[in-house]
Order: structure tokens, then C-alpha cells, then sequence
């Protein structure tokens, strides 16, 4: 007997290329057929099928709260009565720009557009033209969004079904973007000393999220500081998935590391489209109509997304709600990590604030390289053993898993036990 989520999927099949509207959801990289959600309520999501998961994906992260929280609710209702997009300047707009930059002192000037897509994208186009220079830099594993420029040795969905690189994207383009490894200095150097003052941008992750959760070692990211204020280079983080994540002030509060220009989204939408970038006034003053250089977007600074963007960064304002995070999170990923030792199940966990992943390996994962000796097959046997348990963890190896403010002491402990009883079943095979 087919359920409900299999029926919709073998429809959705001959509708939409793998039968999904974003590649990862398809759980090709775990096996067996992906979910149809029903419903979102707090740290939960329900199938259409009526079954109840504890959800670490939480939409890939914009759901820092949990899914329907009653006051960003009000808020969406609220603006649904007095209309939801005008294509013309709003107040909400203003103030949502307002706390942004409150929060990220980089940021002087930004832009909201729709995805982090165009956000990483109208970066890039920025520090080409202040620059005048073509070459850009980013790290392997990284994941910026599918933007052409940016879909070379890509992580998140691009690594998780093994994609050398996306076909379609012109060689010519292609060649324009170097690649280094994560947390390697010494290519650091090389890559601009061989391109020397000739690197528009260099864009990362300044925690990685798409490789799986990947840290900066100590002094990686002020090695990388130095050499593009030494050479000219627009240094852009993108932070659409750390921004007010790993800390309301993302993770150049953290590292104190003071971008160029940075990219938000996520979280800045409360689970509606957004995207953002900004930076510097010098370069921020060069995007149209203030200077030169185009992007548009009809539904940029949307009432709805800009509303439930307000509603959850004044709620992630409140005191207490990042050490929450942090506590529930480390009782989450340490737990896991001692049922992994218990089972003698090979685990190294990674983690920043209430973003993590559990890598099956026994070797610490530090760049890309590391994260692809993880055993991708005891993974997807481990995230289907979870799933049967009612808790649902991203479906790839090469995703961050998140928290929310809505994760229970309760749900943590039952996590550990399906954990537990998904690393003794991996060791008895
Ligand atoms: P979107 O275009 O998907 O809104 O954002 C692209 C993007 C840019 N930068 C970072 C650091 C990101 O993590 C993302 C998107 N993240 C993935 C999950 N790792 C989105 C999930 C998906 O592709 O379905």
C-alpha cells in the first residue's frame, strides 16, 4: 500500500524535473522517497501521511523559531489585510534595513532581494565593477547559491548528488572562478600570489554550512582579511545561512572580522523569500539608481517576507534566546557523540551555535576533502533509522543540521535515544 507522500511523488515525477522544486529534498542521497509535509507547529513538522517528526532542517534554516510561531503568524496576518506587494518603497522596508545594519556594523548600505541566490550573485557583480576585474576566488565545498559563476566545486546539493560541476555553465565563465580548499593557508597564499591584485572577490562561507558544518581554523579567516585589504580584493561572507544563526550579529560577531560586503537571507525572512547584500557605502553607492550597476527584483522588500523578517529578529532580540540555543545544542551534538562511542559507531561532530553535523567518520573534517571521506552509506542508513524514529535530520551528509527556540529538553532526549538505537543497529551490520 503506497502512502500518500509516495503517491504525490510519482505525480510530482512527471511534473518537475526528480519530481522536486530543490534538488536536495529528493533524498536521493539518503534513499527511499522524500516527504510530503503537511504542516509545520514549533519544533515539528506532520506529513501528509500523519506522521510527526522532531525537524533539524527546519527549512534549511530560516526557522530559527519554529515552524508557525504564533507571533511571527500575527504578524503575516496582519500585513495579508492591507496587501501583500506593491512594487514601490515601504516603511517596513526602511526598518528591517535599519536592524540589519544595527546588528552587522560592516554593513552601511544593503539591498533585500529574493533568495540567497541573488544575493551572492549582485555581491559578485559589485566587487566586479569596483574592482574592474573579472577573476573571483571562493573555497571548495562552499555553496553560495546556483548562480553560474558559483556552481564550481559546489557544496550542499551539488556535492550531495556528486556533480562534478553544473554543465550549461560556460567554460569561459567557469575558468574566471579559482577554487582553494577551506582552512588552508598556504593555498590561501599561493592562489594570490599566482593571481596577484588580480581577484575581484573572494566569497565563503566564514562557517560552512554546505560541506556540512565546517568551522574556521584559528586565523583562517584573518589570513584571508589581510590578503584581500592587501590586494584589493572585495572580501564578501556570505552568511545567508550564519547570519543571526551562530549569533544575532552572525559569524563576523563571533570572529570579529569586518567584511567588504556580506549576504544574508534565511533567517532575515522568517521563513518567507529573502535574500540580502551589503556592505560598504563605497560599494553598496555603486548599485543602481545610485551608481551603475544594475539588479532589480519585483518582489524585493516584500511586505510579507519583510514582516516575518521583523517579527523574528525582535524576538531573537530578546535576552537568553542565543544561550538557549547554545545549551540545547551541545546537550544535543554531545549526546550524539557518546551514543556513537558507546555503539563504537565512527562520529566527529561538528558544531557552531545551534548549527551542526554528524560526520561517519573517525577522522576530524576540516575542509572538503575530509568531509568526503565520511561514509555517505552509513549516513543515509543512519537518517532513515532516525526518520522511522519520528526525527528528521537533513537528507545529505554535506548539510548543516539546526535548532530552533522551539526544540524541547524533551525532544533532544528523544533524539539521543533514536540516535542511539540507529548507531547500534549500523554497528550490528
Ligand atoms: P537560496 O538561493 O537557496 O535562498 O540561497 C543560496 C545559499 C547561499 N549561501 C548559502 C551559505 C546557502 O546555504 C544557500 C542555500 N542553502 C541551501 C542549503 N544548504 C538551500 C537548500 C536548497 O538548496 O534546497
Amino acid at each position: 500500500m503506497n502512502t500518500k507522500s509516495q503517491e504525490l511523488f510519482a505525480k510530482a515525477l512527471r511534473l518537475m524535473p526528480g519530481g522536486v522544486n530543490s534538488p536536495v529534498r529528493a533524498f536521493r542521497a539518503v534513499g527511499g522517497d522524500p516527504l510530503y509535509i503537511a504542516s509545520g507547529k514549533g519544533s515539528t513538522l506532520t506529513d501528509v501521511d500523519g506522521k510527526t517528526y522532531i525537524d533539524y532542517v527546519l527549512s534549511w534554516g530560516p526557522l530559527i523559531l519554529g515552524h508557525a510561531h504564533p507571533e511571527v503568524v500575527e504578524a503575516l496576518a496582519g500585513v495579508l489585510k492591507t496587501g501583500t506587494s506593491f512594487g514601490a518603497c515601504t516603511a517596513a522596508e526602511v526598518e528591517l534595513a535599519e536592524r540589519i545594519c544595527e546588528a552587522y556594523p560592516s554593513i552601511e548600505r544593503l539591498r533585500l532581494v529574493n533568495s540567497g541566490t541573488e544575493a551572492t550573485l549582485s555581491a559578485l557583480r559589485v566587487a566586479r565593477a569596483a574592482t574592474g576585474r573579472d577573476k573571483i576566488l571562493k573555497f571548495e565545498g562552499c555553496y553560495h547559491g546556483h548562480a553560474d559563476s558559483l556552481l564550481v566545486k559546489a557544496g550542499s546539493g551539488v556535492a550531495t548528488l556528486g556533480l562534478p560541476d553544473s554543465p550549461g555553465v560556460p567554460k569561459v565563465l567557469a575558468e574566471l572562478t579559482l577554487t582553494v580548499p577551506f582552512n588552508d593557508p598556504a593555498a590561501l597564499n599561493a592562489v594570490f600570489q599566482t593571481h596577484r591584485r588580480q581577484l575581484a572577490a573572494a566569497i565563503v562561507e566564514p562557517v560552512v554550512g554546505n560541506m556540512g558544518c565546517v568551522p574556521p581554523r584559528p586565523g583562517f579567516l584573518e589570513k584571508l582579511r589581510a590578503l584581500t585589504a592587501e590586494q584589493g580584493t572585495v572580501l564578501i561572507l556570505d552568511e545567508v545561512m550564519t547570519g543571526f544563526r551562530v549569533a544575532y550579529g552572525g559569524v563576523q560577531q563571533l570572529y570579529t572580522i569586518q567584511p567588504d560586503l556580506t549576504t544574508l537571507g534565511k533567517i532575515i525572512g522568517g521563513g518567507l523569500p529573502v535574500g540580502a547584500y551589503g556592505g560598504k557605502a563605497a560599494l553598496m553607492d555603486l548599485v543602481a539608481p545610485a551608481g551603475p550597476v544594475y539588479q532589480a527584483g519585483t518582489l524585493s522588500g516584500n511586505p510579507l517576507a519583510v514582516a516575518a523578517g521583523l517579527k523574528t529578529l525582535e524576538l531573537l532580540r530578546r535576552p537568553g534566546t542565543y544561550e538557549r540555543l547554545e545549551t540545547l545544542a551541545e546537550k544535543l551534538t554531545s549526546g550524539l557523540a557518546f551514543e556513537a562511542a558507546e555503539a563504537r559507531v565512527p562520529l566527529a561532530v561538528n558544531r557552531v551555535g545551534s548549527m551542526f553535523t554528524t560526520f561517519f567518520t573517525d577522522r576530524p573534517v576540516t575542509d572538503y576533502s575530509s568531509a568526503k571521506r565520511a561514509d555517505t552509506v552509513a549516513f543515509g542508513k543512519f537518517f532513515r533509522a532516525l526518520l522511522e524514529c519520528g526525527v528528521y535530520f537533513p537528507p545529505s551528509q554535506f548539510e548543516a543540521a539546526f535548532l530552533s527556540l522551539s526544540h524541547s529538553e524533551d525532544d533532544v532526549a528523544r533524539t539521543i535515544q533514536a540516535a542511539a538505537q540507529a548507531f547500534a543497529a549500523l554497528r550490528k551490520q
